[in-house]
């Protein structure tokens, strides 16, 4: 199977985790952030991640590509189980951790970030979204505050450096690729709790960290 996507996509990392996490072959592509027609002429709209399946046919929507995978190739390995408090806590930071992760993502040499036009392209489209990405950096401090109130309240909630809820589950699709995507800041102070699970989920899931890329 195929999977499209692109590095910084959380969304992503949830479809690649199934994949590692099973220990399933797959092969991972790129694409670069200004492709529209690739995505579009696969399942008619610019998103990713896509799964083309054995059949050929193509799947969007990572938690579907979650659930097929785990289904149809092996015993199951994930439970629904999805606490409301971590569901709580994914509205919560993702409400404001993007103003981190978008104005670094094009300074740190992804593959779909690699011509000037994949990167004019993505701080176009998401200056709309989130304003001026210098403006965003320099509120880093700002948002670091509330960030590392966040991690602490996460803290209580890990049952396992190898499985959030103490086995396998949706929380670990839903949490993992939040925390790898925030390894790109720099001045984070992980909790050791939540940098035993990043390091952990990395090494099980195959998905890879930025600490290395940190800005
Ligand atoms: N609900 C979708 C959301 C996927 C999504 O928003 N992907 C983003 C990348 S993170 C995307 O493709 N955006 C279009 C663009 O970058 O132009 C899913 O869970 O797969």
């Amino acid at each position: 199977m195929k999977l499209y996507a692109y590095d910084h996509c959380p969304f992503c990392v949830r479809a690649r985790m199934i994949f590692g996490l099973k220990n399933l072959p797959f092969e991972l592509v790129m694409l670069a952030n200004d492709d529209e027609a690739t995505p579009i002429g696969l399942v008619g709209k610019k998103v990713v991640p896509i799964l083309i399946k054995e059949d050929g046919t193509a799947m969007p929507e990572s938690l579907d590509i979650v659930h097929y995978v785990d289904e149809h190739f092996g015993e199951k390995i994930l439970s629904e189980q999805l606490r409301s408090e971590v569901e709580e806590w994914v509205k919560t930071v993702g409400r404001y951790y993007n103003h981190l992760l978008i104005p670094r993502f094009v300074k740190m040499d992804l593959a779909e970030f690699n011509t000037q036009s994949a990167v004019d392209y993505f701080i176009k489209k998401k200056t709309e979204a989130i304003g001026d990405f210098q403006q965003n950096l320099d509120e880093t401090a700002n948002y670091l505050v509330r960030l590392h109130q966040d991690l602490e309240n996460l803290v209580p909630l890990i049952k396992s450096a190898s499985a959030l809820n103490g086995k396998l589950s949706l929380e670990d699709i839903m949490v993992f690729p939040m925390l790898r995507n925030l390894t790109c800041v720099r001045d984070i102070q992980f909790p050791p709790e939540v940098a035993a699970y990043l390091k952990t989920m990395s090494k099980q899931s195959g998905v890879d960290l930025y600490f290395d890329k940190a800005i």
